[in-house]
């Protein structure tokens, strides 16, 4: 595995720099890991190798904050409970400009960059889109030269680390600091205290909250690289510590345990991530790592302006908070404690900087995903806070009252719901306490405005903007596809990485034969290497020359893996009922995790193993298809597995799916996209053309007017052939002989309700497939396609988000 003691090519030319990072790293690991040469394991070459890329960081990183504090700019806050980070040292050396000379510097010892660049750990504290997202803003941020930081938690679980037993998943947990983390500095001195708990007390007029109890939150920071290191800025994640770690006096009693409960309590306010994507906990230990994480960046952002500004009143000209979803949501009830509890400004006044200074982004409208909480756990928890959310709502809802609004409009406004158990809607909270709330894409804003905040809508109707989401070229394109990315550098040169509209000089070049050519081996290169990939992982043989037909993404019911499922089922049918005709040679490949309670979605994995299982080992179909559940799927794996596929499956019920940004990733690797006109699919077929997508399936109109006018699904079943079978051969158990009816509920549940529309998009989805049959089989079209598709989702990178934030939310750019 190792080139130990046999040194790869080393290049006749040295450079400078390669010769002292050489030198540097020898040093590095016998006076920072403490080994020499020859004692040193893979892993020690690995951390000497992050602590010598580290070294140069940090220059920059203390230029670009010497840098903000003489221009006394403001900062962009991004508060989130998620960073999906991935690995951080392909894309630092990258942004640094020291891949080369890096990679030239461990040969030199015997080691391969690539290699050792496999021994980091994921650091996945996120679940899936939202927390990619704010990885991406991060980095597009520093590339952009905005100062900012990010604000979360330093899970020491994040997302778990699924593995696959007998087809079912099984829940590990993901130990990515096992190993001590070379990315972060300890904070010591900036520490704050958390309360909750306990009670109010007036003095005067100023109310003064005493919490029950307290924990202290300490800075942990990472350094996040710009493009080209032009700027270094800091996610600043929070661990939590006891005020008293150890009670001497239980522990001299000989109860232990006792002594020792602080400490337990702190540490699992930080110690797991809660995996579920687009469906809030709803436990008391998310509420405590909400305020927790929440209270800590506050009052860090507070402090870092009242050091050089003595007015908080002014914070609005200095502090731009973005709140990722509503998990932050309580930062509204956080800064106008502060404001007037801690800073003395009167109500209005605080009220006033509050505003200006928040905006938030929402990212879903499924109802169950709308975080609220159970108002008595939450006056437990925060008493103070809910006293401030009375007086907000108080003030909202008499503004209410003056435009004229009724009885009905009212209740929607109200940041408490009435209806049943009472609960305070943080979404509510987050709309009120915010100058703008932002969509993720163009209909998912449309929809915002015309169903769950319509009355807010109405009430505020300039409030609610629009912001697609985007993706990092960087990782995405340039890291993730160094092939690709070296042939479109000598097509158009090499500005595209920094600004990703560049790409669009491939529009003039669609039709070159040759490039098709140079693009599909590229393509055809990385579907070689992801296959090795599969079969070390599965045992799966795929032929890199069959379409690679991939959907990898949270599994979640809306998102319908079951579609695509049960028409790889319809499939299979057709090609041993007409093994004569021409068919395409697909390989379908699946990856993504359940939420540990999610049933349904526990069962689609198992789904598809048993759909697998019986397809590959089918001699009938002839290699014809092969399905493949690709286990454990990280951002790692999507780096692997996007840069290989060519059909993106982006197949929400439309009206379902917020954006999507996997869909942008795949595109911008020269995939096709069959989908549903949903998220940011719609503004995807409107750059790269009908031509180059493929699209099904009813509008997110027609949704919710069949919704509405009584949908039948069991009768739309029984008129189709091809979906009946599939469906009755599912449900018979004819994938699932040892348990035959293990699917029949999740099948009666299609007939039933089939709430996500299945069966109503099933006829039209088939059909699309056979479209994409049609082109695949024209593969000059198909590489014009491709290419057309790489040049025109340039806009969907994440630095034209964030230009966007910045210049209409943050004002922090001209
Ligand atoms: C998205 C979530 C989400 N929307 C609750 N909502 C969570 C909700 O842990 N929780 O409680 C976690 C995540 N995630 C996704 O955001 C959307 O579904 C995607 O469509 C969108 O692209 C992505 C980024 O905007």
């Amino acid at each position: 595995m190792f080139y130990q003691g046999s040194p790869l090519s080393v290049p006749s030319t040295r450079s400078a720099e390669f010769t002292q990072i050489s030198d540097r790293i020898v040093e590095v690991l016998r006076r920072r890991v403490g080994k020499d040469e020859r004692a040193a394991k893979p892993h020690d070459w690995y951390t000497a190798a992050v602590y010598t890329l580290r070294d140069a960081v940090i220059d920059r990183w203390m230029d670009s904050t010497r840098r903000t504090y003489e221009t006394k700019g403001k900062r962009v806050y991004y508060l989130s409970l998620e960073f999906l980070i991935g690995r951080l040292l392909r894309d630092a050396l990258s942004n640094m400009g020291m891949t080369r000379a890096m990679e030239q510097a461990l040969a030199d010892h015997g080691f391969d960059l690539a290699t050792l660049e496999e021994l980091e750990p994921d650091a996945a504290l996120g679940n899936g889109g939202l927390g990619r997202l704010a990885a991406c803003f991060m980095e597009s941020l520093a590339s952009l030269d905005i100062p900012a930081y990010g604000y979360g938690i330093r899970y020491v679980n994040g997302m778990f680390r699924q593995r696959i037993d007998d087809g079912w998943q099984v829940e590990l947990p993901e130990t990515w600091l096992a190993h001590g983390n070379p990315w972060e500095f300890e904070r010591r001195e900036s520490a704050y205290r958390i309360g909750f708990g306990g009670d109010i007390v007036m003095q005067g007029d100023r109310a003064q909250w005493n919490p029950g109890e307290q924990v202290e939150a300490v800075a942990v920071d990472t350094p996040v690289v710009g493009w080209r290191g032009k700027r270094v800025n800091t996610l600043r994640l929070w661990t939590a510590n006891a005020i008293d770690p150890i009670k001497l006096d239980a522990f001299n009693a000989g109860d232990h345990f006792a002594a020792l409960e602080d400490d337990l309590r702190a540490s699992s306010l930080v110690r797991v991530l809660y995996p579920a994507d687009s469906s809030p906990a709803g436990q008391e230990l998310r509420l405590r790592q909400e305020y927790f994480f929440t209270s800590a960046s506050i009052q860090d952002i507070l402090r870092r302006h009242v050091q050089f500004h003595d007015d908080v009143r002014t914070l609005p000209d200095q502090a731009a908070i973005q709140l990722n979803d509503t998990h932050p949501a309580v930062a509204v009830a956080e800064l106008m404690r502060l404001l007037t509890d801690v800073h003395g400004l009167d109500f209005d006044e605080a009220w006033d900087v509050t505003r200006r200074t928040i905006a938030y982004t929402n990212h879903t409208l499924l109802p169950e995903a709308l975080e609220s909480w159970p108002l008595p756990l939450f006056e437990r928890l925060l008493p103070r806070h809910m006293q401030i959310i009375y007086a907000i709502n108080s003030r909202v809802l008499r503004e209410a009252g003056k435009a004229g609004m009724d009885g009905a409009a009212i209740a929607a406004i109200s940041l408490i719901d009435e209806g049943g158990e009472r609960r305070v809607r943080m979404a509510n909270l987050a709309f009120a306490g915010a100058h703008s709330v932002n969509g993720v894409a163009a209909l998912h804003t449309d929809l915002m405005k015309s169903t769950v905040f319509a009355d807010l809508h109405k009430l505020y109707p300039t409030r609610i903007n629009n912001k697609t989401n985007g993706v990092t070229p960087r990782r995405w394109l340039q890291q993730c596809n160094p092939g690709l990315t070296a042939i479109l550098k000598d097509a158009i040169g090499d500005t595209f990485l920094g600004d990703a509209a560049e790409l669009s000089a491939l529009n003039a070049l669609a039709g070159d034969a040759a490039l098709g050519e140079r693009v599909a081996e590229v393509k055809r290169a990385n579907k070689v290497a992801l296959a090795a990939h599969l079969k070390d992982l599965t045992g799966i043989r795929l032929d890199p020359d069959a379409l690679f037909d991939v959907q990898v993404k949270r599994i979640h019911e809306y998102k319908r893996q079951l579609l695509n499922l049960i028409e790889t089922v319809a499939l299979y049918d057709q090609i041993r009922s007409h093994p004569e005709r021409n068919w395409v040679p697909r390989v379908k490949i699946f990856g993504g995790k359940a939420a540990s309670s999610y049933h349904n979605a526990k069962l689609i994995i198992k789904l598809a193993g048993d759909i697998a299982r019986r397809i590959n080992s089918d001699p009938s179909v002839g290699g014809l298809l092969k399905v493949v559940f690709v286990p454990n799927y990280n951002v790692s794996l999507a780096e692997r597995i996007i840069p290989a596929a060519d059909l993106s499956e982006q197949i929400s019920t439309a009206g379902m799916e917020a954006s999507g940004t996997g869909n942008m990733k795949f595109a911008l690797n020269g995939a096709l996209t069959i989908g549903t006109l949903d998220g940011a699919n719609i503004e995807i077929k409107d750059r790269v053309g009908d031509d180059n997508i493929v699209i099904f399936g009813l509008t997110a109109e027609e949704v919710a007017e069949q919704r509405a006018n009584g949908y039948n699904p069991r009768a739309v079943i029984e008129g189709s052939r091809e979906l009946q079978q599939a469906v009755s051969a599912i449900a018979s158990g004819v994938f699932s002989p040892d348990d035959p009816h293990r699917y029949a509920g999740l099948m009666g549940g299609l007939y039933d309700h089939d709430w996500f529309m299945v069966a109503a998009d099933f006829d039209s989805y088939h059909a699309a497939q056979r479209e994409v049959d049609r082109r695949w089989q024209d593969q000059p079209g198909w590489r014009t396609s491709a290419i057309r598709n790489i040049a025109n989702v340039g806009w969907f990178s994440s630095d034209r988000t964030i230009g966007e934030y910045a210049r209409e939310i943050w004002g922090v750019l001209k």
